[in-house]
């Protein structure tokens, strides 16, 4: 749940906070079994002089944790006040549940001042191309498993440039834009000289709206690991933008507010995707997974998936959108 002044700044800005969305001791078992998962790599908690053995600063996992997986209690992260937020920048019932995967852990960096940022600039969401509308990415989370204090690595947001996106994917209609594409595009076009920095304690989530553009940033907290989970809700049917709906979410007020004050040359309306799903691009290499720095899990990933297909039975499949 979050108040109203939350969700106006959803819109105003492209993110809130729901503090305390699970608890700090709830943060603290996940944050440990991930500690020891990561252990595998020869990297502990317990022995700092072994955190230089992440590439690059910082870990990337591509997993998603559910249930008891790793013997933590993932399905508390998401609780009733956690979902209930969800529901009111996404609608009741829209959107996809999902567990808490993607994490990017970023140790401290020495002799990096000043803070900025480190990764590069961007949207969630690759494999298919973006139309103004489209469902794969609905909501991005960013849930934080550590406490994350000023110029600790929390990610970079770049206020307002979600209006910046909506123009674009609204300018491209039915054609849309690949997502890498569109991260390159809105960068050229905002300031990313004043980021936000995404700070908070261990159990409070950041709501993105789908088209904020965010990025990693350094670690200077000096002793502090950051802990970031970050998934992304796909909804269960696109935006609806044509025709106006009589009661838009805050997700679909952004769009529909960039169109009511958008400049010509005025795009046409383009119908929604048929069967739901936008277009798909050409399987991608690797490049933005390097960037990204996921490109080390790849094959430790397909060892985890095979893993997973025996559960597979009783969950739900991932949502495409996850293939960042
Ligand atoms: O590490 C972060 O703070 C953000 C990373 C991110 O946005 C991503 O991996 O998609
Ligand atoms: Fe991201």
């Amino acid at each position: 749940m979050v108040s109203q002044g939350e969700i106006d700044a959803f819109v105003e800005l492209g993110y809130c906070a729901v503090r305390e969305a699970f608890s700090p001791e709830v943060a603290r078992r996940c944050r440990r079994a991930v500690w020891k998962h990561i252990e595998q790599q020869g990297i502990t908690e317990e022995d700092p002089s072994t955190w230089s053995r992440a590439p690059k600063g910082r870990l990337g996992l591509a997993e998603i944790f559910r249930d008891s997986d790793l013997g933590a209690p993932w399905s508390e992260c998401w609780s009733p006040r956690l979902r209930e937020a969800i529901d009111q920048v996404c609608g009741a019932g829209k959107w996809e549940p999902n567990g808490c995967g993607w994490w990017v852990v970023t140790f401290p960096e020495d002799n990096a001042e000043p803070w900025g940022v480190r990764g590069n600039w961007h949207v969630d969401g690759h494999g298919y191309r973006h139309l103004a509308q489209s469902r794969e990415v609905g909501l991005v989370l960013l849930m934080l498993f550590s406490d994350v204090g000023p110029n600790g690595g929390g990610t970079a947001l770049a206020p307002n440039s979600h209006r910046v996106v909506a123009e674009k994917l609204l300018r491209a209609g039915a054609d849309g834009l690949a997502g890498p594409a569109l991260s390159a595009a809105t960068r050229a076009a905002v300031d990313l000289d004043n980021p936000v920095e995404a700070r908070g304690r261990a159990g409070d989530v950041f709501l993105l709206h789908p088209f904020l553009l965010h990025a990693r940033s350094k670690n200077l907290s000096g002793h502090v690991v950051r802990f970031l989970c970050h998934p992304v809700l796909a909804l269960r049917e696109p935006l609806r933008l044509f025709p106006r709906p009589a009661d838009p979410t805050p997700v679909e007020r952004v769009a529909l507010d960039v169109l009511d004050h958008l400049p010509p040359p005025h795009v046409l309306p383009s119908p929604p995707p048929p069967g739901g799903d936008s277009p798909r691009l050409p399987p991608r290499d690797n490049t933005i997974a390097a960037v990204m720095g996921f490109d080390a899990f790849a094959r430790q990933r397909s060892g985890n998936l095979r893993a997973r297909k025996k559960r597979k039975s009783r969950r739900p499949s991932r949502p495409s959108s996850e293939k960042r």
